[in-house]
């Protein structure tokens, strides 16, 4: 019923423009075809300011309505800059865009068709070529040296004292390796994955895969002022680790080892008094469509502080533990003491770094 109603609707709306138009040349014979387009004219010409005026309005509008959806501050140095970037873009860019509208309307309602003028012959102008070539140019240039730099941040050679965490996407989560207790991630061979007890193909040959750290619910645990370098990679089809609380994302390509650093700089506590949300948790989202179940690819990044770090890991136990059969028996896990402090906000301290 409804599509009768609607299709009705489309058909009428076509037959009066129809017969608004037939009206309108019936009338242009009668009152004489000149005058009326003189009027048409100067309608025109003012209906384009006041569309220019309802365009701009529109554009505020949008703002205001949008304003508290956005992302909160940057949780590391290498985010602010990005929407430092962001914000110079946009204002470089918004200035542009509103002073040449507003010379397109401005100069369409000035210079409307006019008996008493003719228009003014201006095919070329070398130098005014040049001008709005070379100006351009040089804003772009400096927009994207200032991208690029940004973009080294976080894809040179990472600090030293970094801690590697290896993140591996397949369909449809995020497994995360930490390198236990001699700081190095073992080898892996994707020939030895098997969901069973091998989930990312550690090579149990080598010794440093025997304290490794797997953590199949998308986890990514750091310690706030201290350098995260990430290796990521995938499983099967392309993925991608977006981190936007951080400001970050890089594909996840199976068979090449894509890498990312940077610092954290709010912990999660802290951001949960920042953001007045006590149930905030930093998102890695997987940027990449790749698959039926790409929307619930979402890991979670848990932003500690030193010390909160060393009590959680103390509770994980190596994958190695029941998955390597050369190694040693399974120990007593460590029960995790009762701890509430990551669920609860503490208002008296945000912890910072730099
Ligand atoms: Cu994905």
């Amino acid at each position: 019923m409804s599509v009768f109603i609607i299709i009705t609707l489309i058909v009428l709306v076509f037959i009066i423009i129809y017969q608004i138009g037939k009206a309108s040349e019936y009338a242009l014979i009668l009152r004489g075809e000149e005058k009326v387009r003189a009027q048409t004219n100067r309608a025109i010409a003012i209906l384009l300011l006041v569309m220019f005026v309802l365009g701009m309005w529109g554009i505020w509008e949008c703002n205001e309505m949008f304003k508290g959806q956005m992302l909160p501050v940057a949780a590391c140095k290498t985010g602010e800059n990005y929407d430092m970037m962001f914000n110079v873009t946009t204002l470089v860019t918004g200035i542009v865009f509103f002073l040449t509208q507003f010379i397109l309307f401005w100069f369409c309602f000035k210079f409307q068709s006019n008996d008493k003028r003719t228009a003014f012959y201006f095919p070329h102008n070398n130098k005014l070529e040049i001008i709005w070539t070379t100006i351009p140019a040089i804003a772009m240039a400096i927009l994207v040296a200032i991208g690029l730099r940004n973009w080294f941040d976080v894809t040179s050679v990472a600090p030293a004292e970094a801690t590697v965490v290896e993140i591996v996407g397949k369909q449809f989560n995020w497994i995360i390796r930490y390198p236990g207790k001699d700081n190095e991630l073992g080898k892996r061979d994707f020939r030895k994955i098997n969901d069973a007890n091998n989930i990312l193909g550690l090579d149990w040959n080598d010794p440093h895969n025997n304290d490794d750290v797997v953590l199949q619910n998308g986890e990514l645990h750091c310690v706030v002022g201290k350098p995260v370098k990430l290796l990521i990679n995938s499983r099967d089809v392309i993925h991608d680790v977006g981190l936007p609380h951080f400001r970050l994302k890089m594909d996840a390509v199976p068979g090449i080892t894509t890498t990312l650093w940077f610092i954290p700089s709010i912990t999660t506590d802290s951001m949960k008094i920042i953001t007045k949300n006590p149930n905030f948790v930093y998102e890695i989202a997987c940027d990449q469509l790749c698959g039926k179940g790409h929307y619930s690819m979402r890991g979670t990044v848990i932003v500690h502080t030193q010390a909160d770090y060393d009590k959680w890991m103390a509770t994980q136990q190596a994958y190695a533990i029941g998955n390597n059969p050369a190694a040693a028996p399974a120990a007593p896990a460590v029960q995790p003491a009762a701890d509430s402090s990551h669920a609860k906000v503490d208002s008296a301290k945000i912890v910072k770094a730099n």
